[in-house]
């Protein structure tokens, strides 16, 4: 393999979500969910009408993989109970455009959309959610199960605990830290179950995916083998427990970390948490989506109130660093994800890994001659190029997913980010390649990097 190339049969791919994408909110007997009661229904782009086209766009990257969601209240609107024979229609007839494309379809069950009548009697802040999720995961899978071999449960489940019921930043906009952790336990043992449920039915693969953001101190960014000072590591530890440990170790393991359980136990108390829930939990998974932006940038400062997206934080700062960063002002480091990706080879060995999503917000350049996107294409070959070093050390990492296909609609942040390969024009809806979706489909066709790194134009090399 050269420096530049990745392994054979190596999955390119790209990433989207439902409610970023799909509009058509109220079409064809599709329920609420709880982002359109947060941020009113959008049409974002309009991809329920317009699937085939996105399709041929996948078709022109030439990837070997599509990751999408599917929206629980367009299958079933109420959340449980009756099943909408239309939202199923949809996702099939977008399943067999893909496969004729000869592009092999993955499913997300769950990527933030809760049905709005579920939210109304608790969300996830309440137990029979879970079960409600199994049963969705059963019904979807029954109709497209001959043809989708390979199912997500969630999507970055400490997200839509911790920002949906913790800091409120995402819909429902809830700000219990008790029914945060209580959620993120209630999205564990959803994904146990719908993991049994997909398995009885004979599902081939089963995998969850979680949000990583490596936690550092600022020092370390510039430098990751620096030692840390006692409360620094302790505050890097902390984090890492309620970001990341609280899901990798119950669904990798059968056990929360033990230094969770007492943030958890003096914030929620212990009672949602049943005996038998962590052998739901733990059923064996194939795959482990790993989503990742940037590090999560933290020190010790005795005098800090505790993040409302990390209850049992006081005493820890989140800081920013003054390095490169994306339009939304996340850090640019690349580094972090073979730092990322060892830790997780060497303590979950076992588990086969998937990069689902990595990308970067930025203002695009658009002229007569096309979109400009420079920026874009600098930050994933250097993500690229990290990432094939992991792969050089042996991380088992399957595949590449990039977010996203299209400009899309980026949750609490609206239209304003733009994270698509391709532009979209949402007053017309018109589509246009940006020299990212070039640049990505040559990466495609080579299977890995060209071994130079094409240089910026300078004065010289254009005169
Ligand atoms: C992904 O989430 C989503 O899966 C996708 O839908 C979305 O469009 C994409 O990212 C781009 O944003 O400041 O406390 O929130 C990424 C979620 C965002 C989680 C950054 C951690 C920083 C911590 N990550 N966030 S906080």
């Amino acid at each position: 393999m050269s420096r530049a190339a990745f392994p054979e049969n190596f999955v390119w791919g790209v990433s989207t979500s439902a409610y970023q994408i799909e509009g058509a909110n109220v079409a064809d007997g599709r329920g609420p969910s709880i982002w359109d009661t947060f941020s009113d229904s959008q049409t974002a782009c309009d991809h329920y009408h317009r699937y085939t086209e996105d399709v041929g766009l996948l078709k022109d990257l030439g990837v070997t993989a599509y990751r999408f969601s599917v929206s629980w209240p367009r299958v079933v609107p109420g959340g449980s109970g009756r099943v909408n024979a239309a939202g199923l229609d949809f996702y099939e007839k977008l399943v067999d455009e893909l496969l004729g494309a000869g592009i092999t379809p993955y499913a997300t069950l769950y990527h933030w959309d809760l049905p709005q009548a579920l939210e109304d009697e608790g969300g996830w802040a309440v137990r029979d959610t879970a079960r409600h999720f199994a049963d969705y995961a059963r019904v979807v899978h029954d109709r497209l199960g001959d043809r989708v071999d390979t199912w997500f449960t969630l999507n970055e489940p400490w997200v839509a605990a911790f920002l949906g019921y913790g800091s409120g930043i995402h819909a429902p906009g809830r700000t219990s830290p008790a029914d945060a952790f209580r959620s993120a336990h209630h999205l564990l043992l959803a994904h146990g179950l719908a993991t049994g449920a997909l398995r009885a039915a004979g599902a081939s693969k089963v995998g969850l995916i979680l949000n990583f953001g490596p936690v550092m101190t600022p020092g370390q960014v510039g430098d990751l083998s620096m030692e840390l000072a006692e409360e620094d590591a302790e505050a890097v530890a902390r984090i890492d427990t309620l970001m990341h440990r609280q899901f990798l170790e119950p669904v990798l393991r059968g056990a929360y970390p033990a230094d969770l359980l007492p943030l958890v136990e003096r914030t929620a108390g212990l009672d949602h948490i049943h005996e038998g829930d962590l052998a739901d939990i733990s059923r064996p998974i194939d795959l482990l989506g790993v989503n990742y932006y940037a590090p999560t940038v933290v020190q010790a400062q005795p005098s800090q109130p505790a993040d409302p997206a990390y209850p049992g934080s006081a005493g820890i700062l989140f800081c920013t660093v003054p390095t490169a960063v994306t339009a939304m002002g996340w850090p640019i480091v690349p580094n972090a994800l073979p730092l990322l990706l060892r830790r997780l080879s060497r303590e979950y060995p076992d588990t086969q890994l998937m990069i689902t999503e990595n990308g970067a917000d930025f203002v695009d350049v658009i002229t007569g001659d096309g979109i400009h996107d420079v920026d874009r294409i600098n930050f994933i070959e250097e993500h690229l190029r990290a990432l094939r070093v992991s792969i050089e050390e042996g991380a088992r990492v399957g595949g590449y997913l990039l977010w996203s296909l299209l400009d899309c609609l980026e949750w609490a942040d609206g239209y304003q980010r733009k994270f698509g390969v391709y532009h979209v024009d949402f007053a017309t809806q018109r589509r246009r390649p940006k020299d990212s979706a070039y640049w990505f489909r040559d990466v495609i066709k080579r299977n890995g990097l060209a071994e130079s790194r094409p240089k910026r134009p300078t004065l010289e090399t254009v005169a």
